[in-house]
């Protein structure tokens, strides 16, 4: 049972974060280095689910923690089990020799039964002699108890049993309170998987990430920080976690994540299918916006040329499908649209979010800003935000509407706006998150920071 390294992008996974840990995942494993597995760390975007479905990949598995489980206490290699029918001849035999104090009985499925320990089927022993008195009649009773089988002396009442996902500090505090010598652990079907002690609490192994697309903490799946991070790919303002040890870090201000995926492949000597190739072309095409926003860079556009050769799909063609039919906006409701794409931020004990909506044609969405702007209240009550803003990003006009929520959007006002007091400021030729309103943000903070 190798646990594998999981590459994994931000929560509200959108489609640059999807398709490079899946892209990654292919490059690593190309590389022959071990087990990878992409992952997401949360409900994919409309958009992502789309573009997966229609270039037949499937979605990747959903990590909702990566906090220490029962699972990391696990050894490699399981300890020998027995059967119901297995005799205690047998059973005494394999104590002996594989020198375990803990046997589980388990199903011809692998199901766990109960269990037998060494005290057990000590007191097995000492209960039938017990009352013998006569030394000669010893032997037939021993005979007697031997032909036992271990179905009916198993111990499968008030046993003290793990599921692989229970946290570990939870497992601990029953260990310390029951003090058995082992544990059994059992999947979520009652499958046997291992047997933990307290000596593995010593011996636990992190789980191992790869972080694509991001690099803060507060954008990253929950648990991050009893996770052990190997590297990181990113194209965003380096934020605020750390690593025990050196890693391998590469962060470059390009318009996709995607974009240094693909690079990785063209720099290498593995093969970029084409339904992947199609991918990282999707996720390059969907945070540039078409080659349209500010963030994109002279290398997104030539690995954009390169990924069109190898997938076949036209860059601007794809990119519009994607955007007029990826995103079901009837089908939801404001709520959920803002949170679809929302990044929280942090800066000392200041929480603030900004979300952003990506269409073809905003006119359509005029109706619903009182929504948007109610649901956004609701968050910022319900998360501790000092403010957050909604980009409602026209990707043809090239140009952003901004709504403002909060109980400090004054100060989001006279950063971004006129200060005119108003929740709705348009911004012509903003599109970028990171690259246009993040940095005026930090810097009104900043500001507002040096004069108290
Ligand atoms: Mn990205």
């Amino acid at each position: 049972m190798m646990k594998p390294v999981y590459i994994i992008g931000h929560k509200n996974p959108d489609l640059d974060s999807v398709a490079s840990a899946i892209g990654y995942q292919a490059y690593k494993q190309a590389g022959g280095e071990g087990l990878f597995q992409a992952a997401v760390a949360g409900e994919l975007s409309d958009e992502a689910v789309y573009v997966l479905d229609a270039l037949g990949f499937q979605k990747p598995l959903w990590l909702k923690s990566v906090a220490n489980t029962v699972e990391d206490l696990l050894d490699d290699q399981p300890l020998p089990h027995v059967h119901p029918e297995t005799s205690l001849v047998e059973l005494s035999r394999m104590m002996r020799e594989q020198k375990i104090k803990t046997v589980p009985v388990l199903d011809q499925a692998g199901k766990f039964l109960g269990l037998l320990t060494i005290g057990d089927v000590a007191l097995i022993f000492m209960e039938n002699l017990g009352d013998a008195g006569a030394v000669e009649q010893s032997p037939r009773i021993l005979g007697r108890v031997l032909q036992q089988k271990v179905g009916e002396i198993m111990k499968s009442r008030d046993l003290v049993v793990f599921e692989t996902d229970d946290p570990v500090e939870e497992a601990r505090k029953q260990m310390l309170k029951s003090r058995f010598r082992n544990y059994p652990v059992l999947d979520e079907k009652n499958s046997y998987l291992g047997m933990i002690s307290r000596y593995h609490l010593l011996q636990m192994k992190r789980k191992r990430l790869i972080l694509v697309d991001h690099n803060e903490k507060q954008q990253a799946v929950d648990g991050v920080e009893q996770a052990e991070i190997l590297e990181i790919i990113d194209h965003h303002r380096v934020g605020d976690l750390q690593t025990i040890s050196p890693i391998y870090f590469h962060n470059e201000p390009v318009g996709s994540t995607s974009t240094l995926i693909a690079e990785k492949f063209l720099d290498s000597s593995f093969t970029l299918d084409k339904h992947l190739a199609g991918l990282l072309l999707s996720g390059i095409l969907s945070d540039t916006l078409i080659f349209r926003s500010p963030t994109t860079s002279p290398k997104d556009q030539k690995i954009a040329a390169y990924l069109e050769q190898v997938s076949g799909l036209n860059p601007i063609d794809w990119g519009k499908q994607i955007f007029s039919q990826a995103m079901q906006l009837g089908d939801r409701d404001e709520r959920e649209l803002v949170g679809s794409d929302l990044k929280e931020y942090s800066s000392g004990d200041l929480l603030f979010a900004v979300a952003q909506i990506e269409i073809i044609d905003v006119s359509g969405l005029e109706v619903r800003k009182a929504a948007f702007l109610a649901a956004m209240e609701e968050l910022c009550q319900e998360r501790g935000y000092a403010f957050m803003c909604l980009m409602l990003t026209d990707i043809l006009e090239e140009s952003s509407e901004l709504l403002i929520a909060g109980r400090e959007r004054s100060m989001l006002d006279q950063a971004l706006g006129s200060g005119s007091g108003r929740n709705r400021i348009y911004m012509p030729g903003v599109m970028s998150r990171k690259k246009q309103i993040l940095p005026v943000i930090y810097d009104a903070l900043r500001r507002k920071d040096l004069l108290g």
